[in-house]
């Protein structure tokens, strides 16, 4: 069995990459690791943020640790591409999901252009080195108001193309087989299987 760390101290992401990734892989995240420290998020794209993550984590915990860290977040068209890598701190440095959804909606009060899409990049390292980079996306369109309390973040404005349920409606399974972080592990997972 594998052993990975999961690079995140969101566990919606871990329920999601844990779910997809299956009993092959013994997973870890960061939540009982406290001693390790906040990792600034000083990219300038989800690629330098997923690497940054990576390599901290991977330069932390040392020897042959496996780290994989998650970087992603929604871009919506009408505010040109924003939030983007600011996702998780698009009301605030500190914001938690109510508020930043609440600022979406605010800013997009009155605009008929709603498309937008959710990326994810995977990075994978080993001893302070990233051995390997996946991405997926996702295209739909941000609603007028919330609905549906699964998931996590935007899900509950974020309808993806072709359906008419919300992420936060739509279920775990269903989201987990067409959503951005799946595409990028499904990626990343067909790469670990030859490592
Ligand atoms: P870590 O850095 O510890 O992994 P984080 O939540 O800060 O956790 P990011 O910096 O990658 O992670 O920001 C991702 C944000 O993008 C997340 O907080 C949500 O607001 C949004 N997001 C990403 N994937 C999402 C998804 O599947 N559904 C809804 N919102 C999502």
């Amino acid at each position: 069995m594998h052993r990975l760390l999961i690079a995140t101290r969101n566990r919606h992401k871990t329920q999601e990459l844990a779910a997809m990734l299956g009993a092959g892989f013994h997973i870890e995240d960061l939540s009982a690791h406290t001693d390790f420290p906040e990792v600034e998020e000083t990219g300038a794209t989800f690629l330098d943020n997923a690497a940054i993550k990576a390599i901290a984590a991977s330069n932390h915990f040392g020897g042959d640790t496996l780290v994989m860290a998650d970087d992603s977040g929604l871009e919506v068209d009408a505010l040109g591409g924003a939030p983007g890598v600011r996702s998780a701190r698009f009301a605030d440095p500190g914001a938690n999901d109510r508020k930043n959804l609440e600022l979406l909606l605010e800013k997009l009060t009155g605009v008929e252009l709603r498309s937008a899409r959710f990326r994810c990049v995977i990075a994978v390292a080993r001893n302070g080195q990233v051995l390997a980079s996946f991405d997926g996306a996702c295209e739909g369109e941000i609603i007028g108001e919330a609905r549906g309390s699964a998931g996590f973040g935007y899900d509950p404005v974020f309808v993806p193309t072709g359906h008419s349920e919300t992420f936060a409606e739509i279920g775990a399974e269903l989201k987990n087989q067409m959503s951005h972080r799946a595409k990028a592990l499904k990626s990343a997972l067909e790469w670990l299987k030859r490592l």
